[in-house]
């Protein structure tokens, strides 16, 4: 059985990847498709603990990288390839994408290092689609709803993140499906439903 597809939600803090994701899930359930919805960081046993320090504690920005792959890891082989394997969809809300920019464009560490890094936590695994939900980072701020260390920080920073997923968007145009977060989610749930049909339902 050829292995199920991969969709990752990427974009700034309170983009609305959350409500997407579970829309979509909710969505393919009702189309009789298997499917899982899953996070990071926490989508594992070991993430579940790893979360609310990634989330909460300070720490110095080599070691928040360390901690993210540590959690990718442990969710790509135990979680997320196993489902693929056994042909559940996977819809993971933030994947390699995210440290990327976060400790990339935002914390200013290395990207080609990055990149080799997540190559291993991810075991090479590649999102088929990687819906990226843009805004204005303020339009996205005013959203959020978690208070989180990261929603925290300065405009500049959180500006970083958006136009790095702009550029990484740019660099994979196959992979990535941006839509506009200013519309109304039942308007982004359309776009991507079609999405899907085309890519991997054969609508
Ligand atoms: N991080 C993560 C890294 O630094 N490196 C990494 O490698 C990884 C994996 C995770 C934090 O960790 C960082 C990034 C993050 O800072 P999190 O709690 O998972 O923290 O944070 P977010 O992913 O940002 O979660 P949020 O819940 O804040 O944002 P969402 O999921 O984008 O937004 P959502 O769906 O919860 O929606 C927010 C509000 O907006 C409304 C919703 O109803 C909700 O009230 N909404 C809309 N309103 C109007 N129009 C729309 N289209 C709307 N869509 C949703």
């Amino acid at each position: 059985m050829p292995r199920a597809p991969f969709i990752t939600f990427e974009g700034v803090e309170g983009a609305g990847k959350t409500t997407l994701a579970q829309r979509l899930a909710d969505w393919l359930h009702a189309q009789g498709v298997p499917v899982l919805l899953t996070r990071e960081p926490g989508g594992s046993a070991l993430g579940k603990q790893l979360r609310p320090i990634l989330l909460h504690e300070p720490l110095d920005a080599w070691a928040e990288l360390f901690l993210f792959l540590a959690d990718r890891r442990q969710h790509t082989l135990q979680v997320i390839l196993p489902a693929l394997e056994r042909g559940t969809w996977v819809l993971c809300d933030r994947y390699a994408d995210s440290t990327l920019v976060y400790q990339g464009y935002g914390r200013g560490l290395d990207i080609a290092l990055i990149q080799r890094l997540n190559a291993l936590a991810t075991a090479d695994l590649t999102p088929d689609l990687t819906v990226l939900i843009d805004l204005p980072v303020q339009d996205a701020l005013a959203r959020a709803n978690a208070p989180n260390r990261f929603e925290a920080e300065t405009l500049a920073f959180h500006t970083r993140i958006r136009e790095g997923y702009l550029q990484l968007a740019h660099a994979e145009p196959s992979r990535f499906l941006v839509l506009d977060g200013r519309l109304p989610v039942q308007t982004l749930q359309a776009a991507l439903e079609q999405e899907l049909r085309v890519r991997f339902l054969g609508d």
